[in-house]
């Protein structure tokens, strides 16, 4: 921009600053009721695992207590925490899902 002096007046400069999003892990946790099959059932339906993926998380969740199911941004993340926990309710199952930051 021109001040009318002479002088130029420049505009801020727009900043295009990208931020990377925070990413969260989605964990299963163990219980001593939810059959494995479901397990296996919800990790192929909700976290596009194939069977024998989903069986070894499963199997890692039913020795460890606790097991990752993947990485998402905030949103997907608290998605699939809900679909999981709608889903296990319906079926009267109390597997457990949460998400931590990383
Ligand atoms: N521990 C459960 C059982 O023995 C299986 C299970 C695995 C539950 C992973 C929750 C998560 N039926």
């Amino acid at each position: 921009n021109d001040d009318g002096g002479g002088g130029t007046v420049l505009a801020p400069k727009t900043r295009f600053k990208t931020k990377r999003p925070s990413l969260y892990r989605v964990l299963l946790l163990n219980d001593d009721y939810t059959p494995m099959e479901f397990v296996v059932h919800v990790l192929e339906r909700f976290f596009n695992k194939n069977r024998e993926e989903a069986t070894q998380i499963m199997l890692h969740v039913h020795q460890n207590g606790v097991g990752d199911c993947g990485t998402f941004t905030y949103e997907i993340a608290e998605t699939k925490v809900t679909q999981v926990m709608d889903f296990a309710r319906r079926h009267q199952h109390p597997l457990q899902c949460v998400m931590e930051k990383k």
